[in-house]
């Protein structure tokens, strides 16, 4: 009794792009009675811009956030933002499948036709804009690399943990990452056809969502053999959330500068900025000093982390158990993982397991036989670089690369 009768998609669709619709145009002073009036003669569109217009906009957003599935037993749930649970990569293999990798939208997914669909390059950088259909960025020589996406907020909720206050953003614990194997044409092969400049300097990828995400690096970073305009991720065309038809990998960076449905991008003789590095994804706390025209000193890399295939807070059984997780570096490869089940007096040596690939990650394991009661268990892991696991990770407002150690709960 008072659901809505929406069990057919289409109508479930309509129903809910003439909510949006209503909501817009309430909101640019349009009153029910006209609303209606208008829906009903089909003139909604002329009254709006034809952004909000019924079928343009059905054919833009889709009527949630997040497109896939995201039942409650892979992913905590943060509104347009979902967090892969570690428990369920125990059974699995290197890399995490596309049904259970975490997405990260600043707003929604947007629909794209791969058929309209280009990919425009401008900007003082290159001889004269150039534009790529679909069909002619997949007949280019494409590679494929097995790397991690890891969000530069994986870890935040730690730092109400330890500093007694919350850090601004989505509290993830540690699975905003996700490894996949990626399948796309290098930048740099793209950059070349389009004339890249000896004097370019800043390479910026705009995505075709509501806030035009973007976020420029320097052309060295886009012209590395790994960075890549992906079409495919684990042998499947890029699903809609992870950023279909074409997103930016950007190896080891943070996760922002792999823009989803790229459909433009700026090369600049000159250094190049968004909102995206100078408001956000910069550092700002006490330890941290404005950099102008940014707020902060600016990210780029990743940190080290490792996580446990656990449940978070759960309970296992008290039998002899493999315990497994994974451990992962921007810099190189993982050389050693040690464990603590004391908090921190004493430390054991994990057994590492191939493959072992750099800006991806490594799976380890250690036996554990525990007795009934609570537990924590301690990881430290250590790159080929000789960067370590830190204890403690200095306050900043945004929670950004928070990659201490962690005493995961048992
Ligand atoms: N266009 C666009 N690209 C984007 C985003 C976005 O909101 N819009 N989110 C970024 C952030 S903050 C992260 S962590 C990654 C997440 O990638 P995923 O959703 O495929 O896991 O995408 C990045 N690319
Ligand atoms: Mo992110």
């Amino acid at each position: 009794m008072g659901y809505e009768k929406l069990t057919r998609e289409q109508d479930y669709l309509q129903s809910r792009v003439d909510e949006y619709i209503w909501q817009r145009a309430k909101q640019l002073g349009v009153s029910r009675r006209r609303f209606l009036q208008t829906l009903a003669a089909g003139g909604m569109a002329a009254a709006l811009s034809g952004r909000f217009s019924r079928t343009a906009w059905a054919a833009q957003t889709a009527p949630t956030p997040v497109i896939k599935p995201t039942p409650k037993e892979l992913f905590y749930d943060f509104g347009s933002n979902k967090e892969m649970r570690w428990e369920n990569m125990y059974e699995r293999g290197y890399l995490v499948p596309n049904e259970l990798f975490f997405v990260r939208n600043h707003t929604r997914t947007p629909r794209v036709d791969a058929k309209k669909w280009r990919l425009k390059f401008e900007g003082s950088g290159i001889q004269k804009p150039m534009e790529l259909t679909y069909d002619e960025l997949l007949s280019l020589p494409s590679v494929s690399m097995i790397r991690y996406v890891e969000c530069a907020g994986n870890g935040r909720s730690f730092f109400e943990a330890v500093y007694g206050k919350k850090a601004d953003g989505t509290q993830w614990k540690l699975g905003a990452i996700g490894v996949a194997e990626w399948t796309g044409v290098p930048l740099a092969e793209v950059l070349n056809r389009a004339g890249l400049k000896k004097s370019a300097r800043d390479v910026m990828p705009e995505g075709l969502d509501d806030l035009k995400v973007r976020r420029p690096m320097p052309v060295a970073k886009a012209l590395e053999g790994d960075t890549l305009l992906v079409y495919a991720m684990n042998g499947q065309p890029l699903p809609p959330d992870h950023g279909f038809p074409v997103r930016a990998l950007i190896p080891g960076w943070i996760g922002v500068a792999n823009i989803k449905w790229v459909g433009r991008i700026e090369v600049s003789e000159k250094p190049l900025f968004s909102a995206w590095n100078t408001d956000t994804y910069v550092l700002i706390g006490p330890d941290y000093k404005p950099e102008p025209p940014s707020k902060g000193p600016v990210l780029s890399n990743q940190d080290l982390k490792s996580a446990l295939e656990l449940p978070w807070g759960g309970e296992v059984n008290v039998a002899r158990r493999l315990v497994r997780g994974r451990s992962w570096s921007p810099f190189g490869k993982i050389a050693k993982v040690e464990y603590s089940l004391d908090q921190g007096k004493s430390w054991q040596t994990a057994r590492l397991r191939e493959p072992n690939i750099a800006a991806a990650w490594v799976r380890w394991d250690f036996d554990w036989e525990p007795k009934p009661g609570k537990h924590t268990i301690r990881v430290r892991a250590t790159d080929e670089k000789g960067n370590t696991q830190p204890n403690k990770v200095p306050f900043n407002q945004q929670g950004y690369l928070y990659n201490a150690v962690v005493d995961h709960p048992i």
